[in-house]
């Protein structure tokens, strides 16, 4: 593992900030949803007085930021990824900035300087000003790009000095599986596949282009900075050796690769056409956007890694597919466990995944996410004793340290999703808990919201300290 590797954690704004209306914020995207992303949703583009919102609490980070950054450098970590809440900056995503929203994350980058903790921040994370949706209706519509370059140009001018390093969206091949939560696309399931298809394809071809101008813009004013994509790096198994499987597998990736080959080579890829096709898709492109593409290529790829699946996602062909089996794929894999939440648990898929990257682009790779999700259960000492979270994530660092130190894959650093507990983004539980540092909420937002180190905690501590060096 490299010398100055980027050890550290990882979170995003909608799920740990809390206070979603305090300080002028406005209402976002994730917070109408009460059931998480893979969940139920909402029928109408509101908060219901008579529905529970986790994320309206988060894990309050938003009140207790102070004390939460003084133990993420107890822990150790030499790099924080967050996500600044677009909607606590532009409230409706138009208009003036909100001052309060600047001031908060000015105050929470000033406190992880004071600890040298590197920020590395996501200008959107599964969140965006409610009202875009309800008046352009999301990603679809290409008024968002201004918007959002207005909305990036806001906070990187602003935090460039504090900020090393930015990432365009998270995980922006789940456009097309979760797409209101990735791209404020909302569907009342009149529309037709190729309906669907149209609009998600469009929303990514409109975040590519205000993507690109975030690098350009980066690498024209603040030369020093690094800008990179993300993607949920969600690689497939063929499900034999029967050559049809391998060909589904190729297009399975592609999924993923769509987006990974758009933002670090500057254009769409050949078989974008035929993937296009496919889907009954035509892109709009007006003059000048694939210009911009071009000038966008990213410096690094970011990438999330919880699971692997079997390729095709869909083997039958079902009309209707759950959010869940949408993301996770139909096809079970004999030869591996599942997490308590069926997520299946897959250390060499990570290295897999890291060299498929690798292999295709040579540049740095950012491990943004990944751990796992439990219940937790706090002693009468109040003790978390998580040796499940430990065994987890000891087996997928060895396998980032094989593919650093044995396939030579410049692997930048790795952020342990999520340090803190926070709230799921697929089914809004605080229960299904991430952390290495335990919040004391429950999925009614009963609790003092105290912290207290999970066993956890020491361990990732001494993995830090030593770089790994002990697995
Ligand atoms: C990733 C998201 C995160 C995070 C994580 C775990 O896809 O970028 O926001 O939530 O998945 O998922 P979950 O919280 O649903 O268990």
């Amino acid at each position: 593992m490299l010398e100055n590797f980027l050890w550290g954690i990882a979170t995003a704004a909608n799920q740990l900030e809390g206070a979603w209306n305090e300080d002028g914020k406005g209402p976002s995207t994730a917070d109408i949803l009460y059931d998480g992303t893979a969940g139920e949703y909402p029928k109408e583009l509101k908060v219901y007085p008579d529905k529970y919102y986790s994320y309206h609490l988060g894990s309050d980070f938003y009140h207790r930021y102070k004390q939460d950054i003084q133990l993420f450098n107890e822990m150790g970590i030499k790099c924080y990824r967050m996500s600044i809440a677009w909607s606590r900056i532009f409230p409706t995503g138009e208009g003036e900035p909100n001052k309060k929203g600047i001031e908060f994350y000015n105050n929470v980058f000033k406190e992880l300087k004071k600890y040298n903790i590197i920020p590395i921040v996501t200008l959107s994370h599964y969140e965006m000003p409610l009202e875009l949706v309800k008046k352009y209706g999301g990603w679809k519509n290409r008024k968002l790009i201004s918007l959002y370059e207005k909305y990036a140009k806001t906070v990187i001018d602003k935090f460039h000095d504090l900020v090393p390093y930015w990432i365009t969206f998270n995980e922006m091949n789940f456009i097309s599986t979760i797409p209101f939560c990735a791209g404020g696309l909302w569907f009342d399931n009149n529309e037709s596949e190729a309906d669907k298809n149209k609009a998600m394809f469009q929303g990514a071809h409109h975040q590519f282009v205000a993507g690109a101008w975030v690098v350009d813009y980066v690498h024209n004013n603040y030369p020093e900075l690094k800008v990179g994509c993300m993607v949920c790096g969600t690689f497939s198994y063929a499900n034999s050796c029967k050559p049809q499987d391998a060909w589904d597998q190729i297009n399975c990736d592609r999924e993923t690769f769509y987006y990974t080959d758009t933002f670090v080579r500057g254009h769409y890829p050949k078989y974008a056409k035929s993937f296009l096709r496919e889907k009954g898709v035509t892109l709009k492109i007006e003059e000048g956007d694939l210009e911009q593409i071009s000038k966008g290529k990213v410096d690094f790829i970011a990438m999330s890694y919880y699971f692997t699946r079997v390729a095709p996602i869909n083997p039958n062909n079902d009309a209707y597919l759950t959010n869940n089996e949408r993301m996770l794929g139909k096809i079970k894999n004999p030869y591996l466990k599942v997490s308590q939440w069926g997520w299946v648990i897959d250390p060499v898929g990570l290295r897999i995944a890291l060299n498929k990257l690798y292999d295709r682009y040579e540049l740095p790779i950012l491990i943004a996410e990944n751990g796992l999700g439990a219940h937790d259960t706090l002693t009468a000492d109040g003790k978390i004793h998580d040796d499940y979270r430990k065994e987890f994530l000891e087996a997928h660092i060895k396998e980032v340290k094989k593919a650093s130190d044995i396939d030579g894959v410049d692997v930048l650093g790795y952020t342990s999703w999520s340090g803190i507990d926070l709230v799921s983004a697929t089914s809004a539980q605080i229960s299904k808990r991430y952390g290495q540092i335990y919040v004391d909420y429950d999925d009614d937002g009963h609790g003092t919201g105290n912290r207290i180190k999970k066993d956890s905690f020491y361990w990732y501590k001494r993995i830090i300290e030593s770089n790994a060096s002990e697995i």
